[in-house]
């Protein structure tokens, strides 16, 4: 509005001819204000909407020194309108003035503040809370932190397991070649995540990356292939028919776990003292399964040692992860199977979902690793890849060091395969499952 008016004062003095002021009109024109300012030039006399007051002063009084920029428009000759208009004649103070007055100004102002207010929430919500627990595990990984907290995991002693097997090693004849070769890969690995008893979705899974035992395809589970689903005893007969490889999850360790506590009460079954366990689902499951079945099961190793894969370097398949610089041998073998989480201080793995995940201090430490600013000397320089399930919360979550491959099938979501074929080249390939399990 301001410039506009100034414009208006300027096309007034410019027009020297026909210059004739009638002063009647000048003196009623008192309704006249910022908003008919746009009707001025349709009214048929231009100095009707000029200004109130200006019936009784001389013409003089209307023509403007340029730096007068907001004093085209005296309002009123009254003393105490005159005295407020002052402050526009401090030489800056009417132009700055000017500015903040203007409406255009001010709803840009309303946008600045909501963008700002965007900004500092992103910031806070976002930004801020992802630096923080990037520098807490950077933190972690100090090695001058380790004295502080007397210790990292996996320096202590390892607790004994029994009828557990630790580790197998998979047989390098099985490995994709280094060479990438033309036409179909002569050997590939065909890693599939949590099944959890849904055998239909496995059928249809390795259909669609036509799986082919004997054109060299061989195909690892990374646990938890039984229980919560349909058919557990189904998806079992399907990874033995098929010579697969597989790891031992928290759910395969619960069901052999009920399966030889089953034989234990059936031993002591003449003894009437001992109180009938319930039929929970889990134990409906272990007595569905038949000793071959079982056998096959109890025959996953927690850890299986896959070997080198060109561009992944070491890999290695367990169900729920690894703790960084602690060698295989060392891992404890039932947060093998089932961590989520890791504590920062003393890099204790937990299967809480509270916490900061695993796979995020891992995939740190050997970044820091391969940059040479790892702790050297105390562990071997090599990296490892891990190849997991159990996260169906994390879904498919694909990192440079961790692949993890629960992307909650039997929850209604997908049943995922990582495929790695000749020279290192590798794809995830994903079939949609029915709801067999609200989540
Ligand atoms: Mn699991």
């Amino acid at each position: 509005m301001a410039r506009k008016e100034r414009t208006q004062s300027v096309s007034f003095l410019s027009k020297p001819t026909g210059f004739e002021m009638d002063m009647d009109n000048l003196s009623v024109s008192s309704s006249s204000d910022d908003d008919n300012d746009e009707t001025v030039h349709s009214q048929s006399g231009f100095f009707k909407s000029f200004p109130q007051g200006g019936a009784q002063r001389p013409l003089i009084n209307f023509v403007k020194n340029k730096w007068e920029t907001r004093a085209s428009r005296p309002r009123s000759t009254s003393t105490s309108s005159a005295a407020s208009l002052d402050w526009y004649r401090v030489p800056g103070l009417g132009f700055i003035a000017s500015i903040v007055m203007a409406p255009k100004f001010r709803r840009y102002m309303v946008v600045y503040a909501i963008l700002l207010m965007f900004a500092f929430t992103g910031w806070e919500t976002v930004l801020q809370p992802m630096m923080k627990e990037h520098e807490d595990i950077l933190a972690s990984l100090n090695v001058d932190t380790l004295e502080k907290v007397g210790g990292w995991f996996g320096t202590n002693v390892r607790p004994e397991f029994v009828d557990v097997l630790p580790m197998r090693t998979l047989n390098p004849a099985l490995l994709p070649s280094f060479e990438e070769k033309k036409g179909r890969s002569s050997r590939r690995l065909v890693i599939v995540g949590d099944v959890h008893g849904c055998q239909d979705e496995l059928e249809k899974l390795l259909e669609k990356v036509s799986f082919d035992p004997d054109a060299g395809d061989h195909l690892i589970l990374t646990g938890d292939m039984i229980n919560k689903g349909p058919k557990s005893g189904g998806v079992v007969d399907l990874a033995r028919g098929l010579g697969a490889s597989c790891v031992r999850g928290n759910h395969e360790d619960r069901i052999l776990l009920e399966r030889s506590d089953m034989k234990v009460h059936h031993s002591e079954s003449s003894n009437q003292e001992h109180t009938v366990v319930a039929d929970t689902a889990e134990r409906r499951v272990a007595k569905s399964l038949t000793d071959e079945q079982v056998a096959y099961l109890q025959d996953c190793p927690v850890i299986l040692k896959v070997g080198q894969i060109k561009d992944m370097g070491e890999v290695a398949v367990v169900h729920g992860g690894l703790v960084p610089g602690v060698p295989l041998e060392r891992q404890e073998l039932s947060s093998v199977m089932s961590m989520r989480t890791i504590d920062l201080d003393t890099h204790v793995p937990s299967a809480s979902k509270d916490g900061v995940p695993w796979f995020k201090l891992y995939n740190q430490y050997h970044k820091l690793l391969v940059a040479g600013q790892g702790q050297a000397g105390t562990v071997s320089p090599q990296t490892m890849t891990v190849i997991y399930g159990h996260d169906a919360a994390k879904s498919l979550n694909i990192r440079q060091y961790t692949k993890g491959l629960d992307s909650g099938c039997v929850y209604g979501r997908k049943l995922s395969a990582f495929v790695i074929e000749d020279g290192g080249k590798n794809e995830i390939v994903q079939v949609k499952c029915n709801e067999y399990v609200k989540s």
